[in-house]
């Protein structure tokens, strides 16, 4: 038995599914899951001393590659001086001022330790300020697992093939809406049919827990008109999205400017940390200036804000985001040619350094298409990268990611990989 299993096998006796975070049980791909011991740069290592090409980094945090020396002294130095007080630190002030800088939408922000947090309490806020009830999400989309945001959900909710989830009194979900992603007149209609009643649309600007599935152009401008139009507040949710296909994000790389955002993962650096935020009028409903309530112990926690604050500073150097998306198009234009002289029917949609391969021959283009996919064959696919050292997303539904520390050796690696486990046949 490895170490892994034996691991495994223990944490299944006080975790359930031995795991503290459903995807990470590897149930979607089969097999059971590696433990990992530690992780530098693009490669983590398993208990048992095998070396991965690491795609998942930590679902999207470790852009900067993993315990990055910078970072790593940042958090130290912050440590040494204490790692929490429950008052305001210079810390927060300057993370304010970095994010509001990258994301001039965000006027006011508030920051919390998950993305969870960031787009339940996003929407508290947008129906404390619009006094309505009813709030939009897209079919495929995940938002965390707050009880309204979990109706038709992503993710792992997605994976498992649960609709909302067991737990969810009906209350708390009746108020939720959802209709298909890119389907701008779907969208309207559902506005039109609830007059004055929804408060907010929350979306991801570019999905990613469907799979990655790019919006159509001018869907997104199209949602912004219509909460415009409708008086409901357009909350784009940039946990995943955040400093990771732009530095201003999504809303940069589209050239929206949403009434608020949600931020999280790269935004920490690897810590928890994540933000909600956006016009000052919204922001100023929130206690203690104004009637919504939102609090907590650990957030703007100064381990998190020196973690993000050196990673948003490495991100600004020079060359970043190109880097970024020439060794993300070189390893999925690398994947495509070797499935194709594999004659495995697939289809990929990445945006800057996340991407999916759907197999199946697409185009996906909203949760529906992408449900289409043969997730048992990418559980093949998955488990045959895993033994040739090439760590995946391990789910058809969730994005994979590169890092700047995926250099020529690991993209070069991870080729080979999958031409080997494509040759032994998928
Ligand atoms: P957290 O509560 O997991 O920090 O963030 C929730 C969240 C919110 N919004 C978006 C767009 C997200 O992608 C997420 C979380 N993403 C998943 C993976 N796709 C986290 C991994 C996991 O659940 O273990």
């Amino acid at each position: 038995m490895s170490r892994s299993e034996e691991l495994f096998a223990r944490a299944q006796k006080l975790l359930p599914g031995g795991v503290n975070s459903p995807v990470r049980a590897y149930r979607a791909v089969g097999g059971k899951p590696v433990f990992v011991a530690r992780a530098k740069g693009a490669r983590v290592w398993d208990v048992d001393g095998r070396e991965y090409v690491d795609y998942v980094g930590s679902w999207g945090p470790m852009i900067v590659g993993h315990a990055h020396d910078e970072v790593l002294a940042a958090v130290h130095e912050a440590a040494a001086r204490g790692t929490s007080f429950g008052a305001p630190t210079e810390l927060e002030v300057d993370f304010a001022e970095t994010v509001n800088a990258a994301v001039p939408s965000l006027h006011m922000m508030r920051c919390v330790s998950s993305g969870t947090e960031a787009t339940m309490s996003a929407l508290r806020v947008a129906r404390g300020f619009t006094g309505r009830a009813k709030v939009i999400k897209i079919d495929g989309g995940y938002h965390g697992h707050a009880d309204c945001l979990l109706a038709d959900a992503g993710s792992g909710v997605a994976t498992f093939g649960i609709p909302g989830s067991a737990g969810v009194p009906a209350g708390a979900a009746r108020d939720t809406l959802t209709v298909a992603w890119n389907d701008l007149e779907a969208m309207r209609a559902l506005l039109v049919a609830n007059p004055g009643e929804v408060a907010c649309i929350i979306v991801e600007p570019i999905p990613g827990n469907m799979g990655v599935v790019p919006p159509a152009p001018g869907y997104l401008a199209g949602l912004g008109a219509l909460c415009a139009e409708h008086g409901a507040i357009l909350i784009i949710d940039e946990v995943m999205t955040g400093f990771r296909v732009a530095y201003g994000g999504a809303q940069a790389l589209y050239g929206l400017v949403p009434d608020m955002t949600c931020l999280g993962k790269v935004v920490g650096g690897g810590l928890p940390a994540a933000v909600y935020g956006g016009r000052a009028d919204i922001m100023a409903k929130i206690a203690p200036l104004g009637p919504v309530y939102q609090a907590g112990t650990l957030s703007g926690n100064p381990l998190a804000m020196a973690a993000g604050l050196k990673t948003l500073e490495l991100l600004r150097r020079p060359g970043t985001y190109q880097q970024l998306e020439a060794t993300s198009a070189r390893l999925c234009d690398g994947l495509g040619a070797i499935l194709r002289e594999g004659g495995i029917e697939h289809t990929t949609n990445r945006v800057g350094s996340m991407w999916t391969t759907f197999f199946q021959p697409g185009a996906v283009t909203d949760y529906a298409s992408a449900k289409r996919s043969d997730t048992a064959r990418f559980g093949r696919f998955f488990r045959g990268m895993l033994e040739h050292g090439v760590l995946l997303a391990p789910s058809q539904y969730e994005a994979g990611f590169v890092g700047l520390a995926h250099g020529d050796a690991e993209i070069t690696r991870t080729l080979e990989a999958a031409r080997a486990v494509v040759k032994a046949g998928i």
